[in-house]
C-alpha cells in the first residue's frame, strides 16, 4: 500500500505520490497528540500500536497509525472512526458516537458519514490515504469533518474471518484539539500539602491527581492522570525555585510571607500535549 483511491477507481500515478510527499513535508513542526496502544493485544487481528496526530492552520488533519500487517488483505480492514463533535451521544451512539468513519483495506478505502440514522457517502476531496502495512496515513480537511475544532476519534484493526479485533484505545475514544495541537486538558485536579494551603516556615508541594479531557464514551470511568508534571512559581511577585518531582516542592520562609500571595502554575503533559494551569495561594 502506497496510495489508496477511494472505492475502485483506480491506483494512484507518480503525480499522486508527489502530494503525499508535500503532505508529509507540510505536517507543523509544532506539538503532535501521541497515543498508544498495547503492543500484543491484538488476538488474530493487526495489531495497533500507536496514532499520532498533527493538524496545520488550514485545518488539515493527519493521522498516522503504527502497528503490525495493517490492512494486509481486505479481511483485515483498519477503521478510523472520528467522534467530530466529541460528543458521544450524537452520531451513531454504538459506535462510541461517531460521525465520520473510514475504513481503509488493501487496495482502497471507504469514508462516510452518519447522517441521523444512517452511513452514507460523504465529499472526500480533501482526503488522502497512503503508507504501508505498518504506518497508515489518514489526511483529511476538519470542512470535511464537520468543520471541527475538537474531537475524539478511535482506531479499530478487524480480522473479519476470525472475528478478531484490536481496538485503540480499549474503551472509549481518543481527544484532539486542533487548537493544542493534542488531546484537550479541560482542567486537572490539584492536591496540597499542607492541605489547608502555604503556611510561613513549612515545606508546601503542589501534586496534580488527574486532569480532565472531553467526554469519551469510555464504559468504565478510569482516572486520568499526567504523564509527568512541573511547577513555576512567584511569591509575592519574585520567582521562587522549587525542588522534587516537577521543582513542586517550596520552601516558604517563615518571616516575611505571612499574608503573602504565592502563584503556582502547574504544567501538565498528557498524550503530546502541554498545558499550565495556573492557582493562587494565601501564605498563613
Ligand atoms: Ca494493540
Ligand atoms: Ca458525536
Amino acid at each position: 500500500m502506497i496510495g489508496l483511491t477511494k472505492k475502485r477507481t483506480g491506483a494512484l500515478g507518480a503525480a499522486a505520490l508527489l502530494v503525499v510527499v508535500a503532505l508529509v513535508a507540510a505536517a507543523p513542526a509544532g506539538a503532535t497528540g501521541k497515543y498508544t496502544d498495547k503492543s500484543g493485544d491484538n488476538g488474530a487481528a493487526p495489531d495497533v500500536t500507536g496514532v499520532t496526530v498533527t493538524s496545520d492552520p488550514s485545518g488539515q488533519v493527519l493521522f498516522q497509525i503504527s502497528g503490525v500487517n495493517l490492512s494486509s488483505s481486505d479481511n483485515d480492514p483498519t477503521f478510523l472512526d472520528i467522534d467530530s463533535d466529541a460528543n458521544p451521544l450524537t452520531g451513531d451512539i454504538g459506535d462510541g458516537g461517531a460521525d465520520y468513519s473510514f475504513v481503509i483495506g488493501a487496495t482502497t478505502y471507504g469514508f462516510w458519514h452518519w447522517n441521523g440514522s444512517d452511513w452514507v457517502d460523504t465529499p472526500y476531496s480533501t482526503v488522502q490515504i497512503f503508507g504501508s502495512h505498518s504506518q497508515i496515513s489518514v489526511s483529511v480537511n476538519k470542512s470535511e469533518i464537520g468543520n471541527t475544532s475538537d474531537f475524539n476519534f478511535s482506531v479499530t484493526s478487524i480480522d473479519v474471518p476470525n472475528k478478531a479485533i484490536d481496538s485503540a484505545p480499549d474503551d472509549g475514544m481518543f481527544n484532539y484539539s486542533l487548537d493544542d495541537s493534542g488531546p484537550k486538558i479541560e482542567s486537572v485536579t490539584l492536591a496540597t500539602s499542607p492541605a489547608a494551603g502555604p503556611k510561613a516556615g513549612k515545606k508546601f508541594v503542589v501534586t496534580p491527581t488527574g486532569l480532565t479531557l472531553p467526554p469519551s464514551g469510555a464504559t468504565e470511568q478510569i482516572k486520568l492522570m499526567p504523564e509527568s508534571n512541573t511547577c513555576q512559581a512567584t511569591l509575592n511577585g519574585r520567582a521562587l525555585k522549587g525542588a522534587g518531582i516537577g521543582g513542586c516542592t517550596f520552601k516558604i520562609a517563615k518571616k516575611k510571607t505571612k499574608g503573602k500571595t504565592l502563584k503556582v502554575t502547574v504544567t501538565v503533559q498528557y498524550e503530546g500535549e502541554s498545558k499550565a494551569f495556573p492557582y493562587t495561594f494565601k501564605v498563613r
